[in-house]
């Protein structure tokens, strides 16, 4: 598959031999990452990356447009039908960029937006000081209930009712349960705010129809392409139509330039395949397997945030096993066991060294695994964590984590 690299450059090519070689042999519970089909990694891989189309379908800046056109055409119908939007942008490069292109295409700077905190589960683009959005717009942060870990829906709506934001953002990226779409948007219109919804994280079992979807109800929703919705890395913007044309105007020419054509063509293969009915079952799977892995893991005297999972996605605080989540991290590289570590809400220790750590079933999903993995998978973490300074006990474990995941192939990787 690589032969032109492999004899042109070999540096390129190690490194890529080597990835092959982690992701086959390890296992993968970053809950924002996947495995795409080999018909994704082709279209990311084609020919249109050579290809400059400023503009829209019909309306483009440069010529030679009639298969671009098509291909753009493709994912904009296909993302219209499998999350029933009415209108989408296929554009934005990443998940980033499409939260800027709604600030930009519907706030002006300085206005006042709700948004989760980041040690709450929010992302940086909802409102982090240091970050763009939190220098340009002035965000009011909500956060989970400190017994719970769940959103408190009366906390937003009373801070709601304070603040009257011109925007209230229902956005997630280690929050493992349910949202109430319907109470954020009725606290939104209580108080006239724009409800934008970002479900980068759950898009794809929102598209499988396995978590309720925020679409009929929002005004914008915005997800990256490539974590549940098991597309290329990307993003996507939908939203009700009366806000399509300042959304195509914020993301071009308000935000971006020339659209990567490539990995429009690999979303609109993703999504074409996640309108089949095999993508549905996939998706009930992830959830089957992180609700699996949850137990397993508490059963093992592992807490967890909220106490478990509705979604893909697990927050354990490591603090009762006296170990940091950095450090976690690290001895789990170790075995070949990738997640990442991951503040807990109101943490008291710092981001780069927080006490918890995030996990989530879509990679190992893809690869077949089911609930027989996932204990395993919750038996070789418990093991590690309890011996991350025995070298032989880790190399031990390693041997074994590599023999299970090569039952399980990945997608595109033939070793
Ligand atoms: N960086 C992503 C994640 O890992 O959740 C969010 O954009």
């Amino acid at each position: 598959m690589y032969d032109f690299i492999k004899n042109q450059d070999s540096e390129v090519y190690g490194a890529i031999e080597r990835e092959e070689q982690r992701q086959s042999e390890g296992i993968e519970l970053i809950p924002s990452e996947n495995y795409v089909s080999e018909a994704v990694l082709e279209a990311c891989g084609s020919i249109l990356t050579n290809k400059y189309s400023e503009g829209y379908p019909g309306k483009r800046y440069y010529g030679g447009q009639e298969n671009i056109d098509t291909i753009e055409n493709l994912a904009i119908d296909r993302a219209k039908k499998l999350f029933c939007a009415e209108h989408v942008n296929v554009q934005p490069y990443s998940g980033s960029p499409a939260n800027t292109a709604v600030y930009f295409a519907l706030l002006e700077f300085g206005d006042t937006v709700m948004g989760l905190k980041l040690d709450h589960g929010g992302h940086i683009t909802h409102g982090l000081p240091i970050a763009f959005s939190g220098r340009a717009y002035h965000f009011v942060q909500y956060g989970v209930n400190k017994k719970t870990g769940r959103l408190d829906m009366e906390e937003v709506r009373q801070l709601a009712l304070t603040h009257k934001p011109k925007m209230i953002v229902a956005g997630f990226t280690a929050y493992p349960r349910d949202i109430e779409w319907k109470k954020f948007k009725a606290i939104a219109d209580e108080v006239g705010a724009i409800a934008m919804a970002d479900i980068s994280h759950t898009a794809g079992l929102v598209a499988a129809g396995v978590l309720e979807s925020p679409v009929p109800y929002f005004d914008v929703i915005t997800t990256t392409t490539h974590k549940t919705l098991r597309g290329p890395r990307g993003a996507i913007i939908m939203c009700k139509e009366k806000y399509a044309k300042a959304i195509d105007r914020a993301v071009f020419p308000g935000l971006q330039g020339g659209p990567h054509e490539h990995a429009i063509a690999g979303k609109a293969v993703a999504f074409q395949e996640a309108l089949q009915p095999a993508f549905r079952e996939y998706a009930m799977q992830v959830k089957k397997n992180a609700h699996h892995l949850a137990e397993a893991l508490k059963k093992r005297g592992f807490e967890l945030v909220s106490g478990g999972t509705d979604t893909h996605l697990i927050l354990a605080d490591l603090t009762n096993k006296g170990i940091s989540g950095k450090d976690a991290q690290v001895a789990l590289d170790k075995v070949g066991i990738t997640l990442n570590k991951n503040t807990v809400p109101d943490d008291p220790r710092p981001p780069f060294d927080p006490s918890g750590i995030r996990m989530g079933t879509p990679a190992i999903t893809t690869r077949g695994m089911k609930e027989a993995e996932m204990e395993k998978t919750a038996e070789w973490i418990d093991r590690t964590l309890s011996v991350i300074n025995d070298d032989k006990a880790l190399a031990d474990i390693k041997e074994e984590v590599k023999t299970l995941c090569l039952k399980f192939p990945v997608p595109g990787i033939k070793i």
